[in-house]
């Protein structure tokens, strides 16, 4: 069973906006749509945080309590849904999410003894502290909090410390890196195939490595920030970057994710619908998201695959 949880926070974020995300996303018919590809889906709705101080600075975390407050809710929404047994489905909200719902997975996966991946699918690399940081937004900060570094707070959402180690990382679609987070994410041997890997190589070299070592059983996460995707095809987000992912590819991507039959978990953030009234991007996001969880890939996804063959 699939469990939409909805969480409206642009707290996170450098502009309002993304917590119209889960609001757009139902709209666009994203448990319609994986219903029809044969998945079973429970909509939680939305999740509520009590009021916090709002808008305060913390050693230079921006909206630092309500970040925090989002992030408990939705770490208890995950470990919810995966006690049961289900595939929990952030439906974001900006990207500062991900301490939540990762550290819930880990929380779960260091449990049941499973070995635990993750595949950001990202334009940014999100390994700022406020110390690297140009612009103190929590969004760009959530793979250093899950790797230890931050306020504590964040960093120990999971009961431990740190939730995951940057071997287990594989970040995807990567274009723009802040000078200090570069440093840091040499420092740290983050695996990162960028958007210049992607084009050197070519997608299914790409994906290859990507997916490389994953043994069966291996708990997949796949934290999806849709702004991976080029503006053009995917407009909006708060944090557009060109030269990102065409359709086509990000679509065979899903689909290889998909055939590990290893997906466990998604958070699928920043969509921004302020900046697309078409609301195109919310339904490609959709689309996406089905490729993504289809349960009968070997039948649907053959396009995609020899798409890729042609195109690589
Ligand atoms: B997203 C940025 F400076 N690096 O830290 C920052 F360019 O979750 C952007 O990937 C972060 O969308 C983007 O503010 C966060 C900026
Ligand atoms: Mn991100
Ligand atoms: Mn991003
Ligand atoms: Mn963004």
């Amino acid at each position: 069973m699939i469990s939409l949880i909805g969480a409206p926070c642009d707290a996170g974020a450098n502009m309002a906006g993304a917590a119209l995300g889960p609001c757009a996303l139902r709209r666009a018919g994203v448990q319609q749509g994986l219903q029809k590809i044969g998945c079973k889906v429970i909509d939680r709705g939305d999740l509520k945080i009590p009021t916090s101080e709002p808008h305060v600075e913390v050693q230079g975390y921006r909206n630092f309590h309500e970040v925090l407050a989002w992030n408990r809710a939705v770490y208890a929404a995950v470990a919810d849904a995966l006690n049961v047994g289900d595939i929990p489905v952030l439906l974001g909200g900006d990207h500062s999410l991900a301490m939540g719902s990762i550290s819930a997975v880990a929380a779960n996966c260091q449990r049941q003894n499973k070995e635990l991946r993750v595949l950001w699918l990202d334009a940014h690399a999100d390994f700022n502290t406020a110390n690297t940081s140009i612009t103190g937004n929590m969004h760009g900060m959530p793979l250093t909090a899950l790797c230890g570094q931050g306020p504590s707070e964040l960093t120990e959402l999971a009961g431990f410390a740190p939730a995951l180690r940057a071997s287990q990382i594989r970040l995807l679609g990567v274009r723009s890196v802040d000078p200090e987070e570069r440093r840091a994410v040499r420092r740290a041997a983050l695996p990162m195939l960028t958007m210049r890997h992607i084009q050197g190589r070519g997608i299914i070299q790409a994906m290859n490595i990507a997916l490389s070592d994953i043994e069966p059983g291996t708990h997949l996460h796949v934290s999806f920030d849709v702004d991976c995707l080029d503006p053009l095809v995917l407009p909006g987000v708060s944090t557009p970057e060109d030269g990102g992912l065409q359709l086509d590819s990000l679509r065979y991507c899903m689909a290889r994710i998909a055939q590990t039959g290893c997906v466990g978990s998604v958070d699928l953030v920043e969509l921004n619908p302020a900046a697309d009234p078409t609301g195109s991007s919310a339904q490609r996001a959709v689309e996406l998201l089905t490729v993504l969880l289809n349960p009968h890939w070997e039948r649907h996804v053959q396009r995609s695959f020899d798409w890729a063959e042609h195109a690589g």
